[in-house]
């Protein structure tokens, strides 16, 4: 047996982070008995992170549809119909107005995304003046825009950009499968254009689309031998699209889901997984094996680009349910600070325990449990 493999008794949580991951090492985790690969995934979630806090990010379509890439998953793809409205970009104002409510809703992050190939030049001011505008409310940045050259990259970090979310979607030997539009390379040079301007990176794939458990090796090694770790690693379950070629794939078994969650923890120790799109499609138990399994951020309100995501009320709800925590990024440093923070988060919600099954209707009290932009803390509840 592999020595990756017995780690029954006493899971590795050597702080070494690799970036020569072998695919038989990997093949190995992913074959490991279920409670074995969480139990490592978990131990290691548990030596890098608090495994109680979740970062919490809120997604924004900025330009919704007509994109001339064929991505075979994608509702804005303008080469199938899914009867999506299309959208031209939204005004600053209103990208700010939805990152206030955002912010008002607990969210660190907004994250916003436009179904381009690329930005052009003419949309270049509106979108640094949306990461100036939303910066400046005290939130966390990111952006989804397609390929990027090195100016356009340099441009948005000046902007003060924090993340740059640009995916690789899949295993390079399935990629051509999904999208014949632009290429894997394409792709890894956005994410180096990213990182050499400075910029956080966000990158990870979709699972469920029809691959082979060999393709989620490949994916996940991809990301993990690149020569950083991208800082947020979203696993996306696919949201089948209706008018998309892979409208009709077969559900992928949600344990497997859990395994590539685990086997992400495993091998990018201190990234945050984001649990991504799908979760509008699980049951909480499937997300609470993802959160046991390592994931530690998610998206939050109820739509991610296009497509649902659970109402705000039942995250909230679920939250308490596994006296899990949001977590605010910026004070992670501020250890006193950031400490208190959490301690207040926890004394709120032991305090709260009573009202454990409060009426899930009440979505307003839901909804009001905020963290203060400066402090971290919770701010006075309102009813
Ligand atoms: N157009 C830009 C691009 O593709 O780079 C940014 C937006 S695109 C919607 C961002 C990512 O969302 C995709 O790379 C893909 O991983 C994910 N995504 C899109 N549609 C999805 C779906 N139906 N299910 C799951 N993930 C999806
Ligand atoms: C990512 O990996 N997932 C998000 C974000 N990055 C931009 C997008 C999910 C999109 C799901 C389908 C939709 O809502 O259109
Ligand atoms: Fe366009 Fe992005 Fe959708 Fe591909 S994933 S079709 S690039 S919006």
């Amino acid at each position: 047996m592999p020595a990756i493999a017995s780690t029954a008794q006493s899971p590795s949580t050597d702080m070494a982070v690799r970036h020569d991951w072998k695919r038989s090492e990997i093949d190995a985790l992913f074959a490991l008995p279920f409670n074995d690969l969480i139990f490592q995934a978990a131990a290691l979630h548990r030596a890098h992170f608090d495994p109680n806090a979740v970062q919490v990010s809120t997604l924004l379509s900025i330009k919704t549809g007509a994109c001339p890439e064929d991505c075979k998953y994608c509702s804005q793809s303008g080469h199938y119909n899914t009867e999506l409205e299309k959208e031209k970009l939204l005004e600053v104002s209103r990208v700010v107005e939805e990152a206030k409510a955002a912010r008002q809703n607990g969210a660190s992050r907004f994250c916003m995304g436009a179904a381009w190939r690329s930005p052009r030049d003419k949309d270049m001011p509106y979108v640094l003046d949306m990461i100036r505008q939303v910066k400046d409310l005290g939130m966390e940045t990111c952006m989804t825009l397609g390929m990027l050259n090195e100016g356009q990259a340099g441009a948005l970090a000046e902007a003060g950009l924090d993340y740059y979310n640009h995916n690789l979607d899949t295993s390079p030997e399935y990629y051509g499968q999904v999208i014949t539009t632009r290429t894997y390379n394409d792709r890894l040079s956005t994410l180096a254009n990213v990182r050499d301007a400075g910029m956080k990176v966000c990158c990870g794939g979709i699972v469920g689309m029809g691959e082979e458990r060999n393709d989620r090796v490949g994916l996940l090694q991809q990301l993990a031998n690149l020569p950083h770790h991208p800082e947020s690693v979203p696993i996306n379950m696919l949201v089948k699209i209706e008018g998309t070629p892979l409208a009709d794939v077969d559900d992928l078994d949600p344990f497997e889901f859990v395994r590539t969650v685990a086997v992400a923890r495993i091998l990018m120790p201190q990234s945050y997984v984001r649990l991504s799109a799908g979760r509008q499609e699980m049951n909480d138990e499937a997300q609470a094996l993802c959160f046991m399994a390592g994931a530690n951020s998610i998206f939050y309100g109820e739509r991610l680009l296009t497509t649902d995501n659970p109402e705000a009320n039942h995250d909230q709800r679920l939250f308490k349910r596994l006296g899990i925590h949001p977590l605010d990024p910026r004070h992670e440093a501020s250890d006193e600070a950031h400490e208190e923070a959490i301690q207040a988060q926890v004394s709120e919600q032991q305090a709260e325990e009573a009202g454990l099954f409060y009426n899930a209707l009440d979505s307003k009290r839901a909804a009001k449990h905020v963290l203060d932009k400066d402090t971290g803390r919770p701010t006075a509840t309102e009813h």
